[in-house]
This record gives C-alpha cells, structure tokens and sequence, in this order.
C-alpha cells in the first residue's frame, strides 16, 4: 500500500508546498490539507503503517524527521525545532515516540 492509494496526489502536493519553508510547518494544518482529516480511523492507521519505515510500532523522532519525505521523495526534512513540536502534539504518554493511536487521536481530533 502506497500513500497514494489512500490520499490523492494532488492534495500531497498541496500540503507540501504549503510548508516548503523551513519551520512552517504545522502538523495539523498539514493533515487537514493532504486531506487526512477526512479519512477513516482504519486508513488513519494505514497511513501510521506506512510511516512506520522500519515497523516498529511506533514512528520515533529520527523517522519522524523525514516525515515529509514519506509523501514525496524531493520534499524538505524537518527541522529539529518542527520535529520536536510535532513529537510533543502527538506523544500523549510521553514515551518519545508516536503509537498508531496517538496518530489516530492526532490526525482525528
Ligand atoms: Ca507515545
């Protein structure tokens, strides 16, 4: 399963470009943008998936750098300063890393 097959390319677009600049970047803005926002709770959980690079369970900081380049190859990294502000909004338990439910609850709510 691919990004894509959940969220229109279009709307990627959309959502990266709104953010090019470096510490623009808002992780609410950003799913509601990309349409996420709209999705099911299940293909919330698809996309958490497909983020999990390495299956873990749980995106952690270092993957959660490259987030934006899981939805298209050429986009920035994030910086440290949006990638600990992004962390600390989901990380409801504290534990350093993002669960699918967290994702969930995020994107969701
Ligand atoms: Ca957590």
């Amino acid at each position: 399963m691919s990004l894509t097959s959940i969220l229109s390319a279009d709307a990627i677009d959309c959502a990266l470009k709104d953010c090019q600049a470096p510490d623009s970047f808002s992780p609410k803005k950003f799913f509601q943008l990309c349409g996420m926002t709209k999705k099911s709770p299940q293909d919330v959980k698809n996309i958490f998936n497909i983020l999990d690079n390495d299956a873990s369970g749980f995106i952690e900081e270092d993957e959660l750098k490259f987030f934006l380049q899981r939805f298209s190859g050429g986009a920035r990294v994030l910086t440290d300063k949006e990638t600990k502000a992004f962390l600390a909004a989901a990380d409801d338990d504290s534990d350093g890393k993002i669960g699918a439910e967290e994702f969930q609850a995020m994107v969701l709510s």
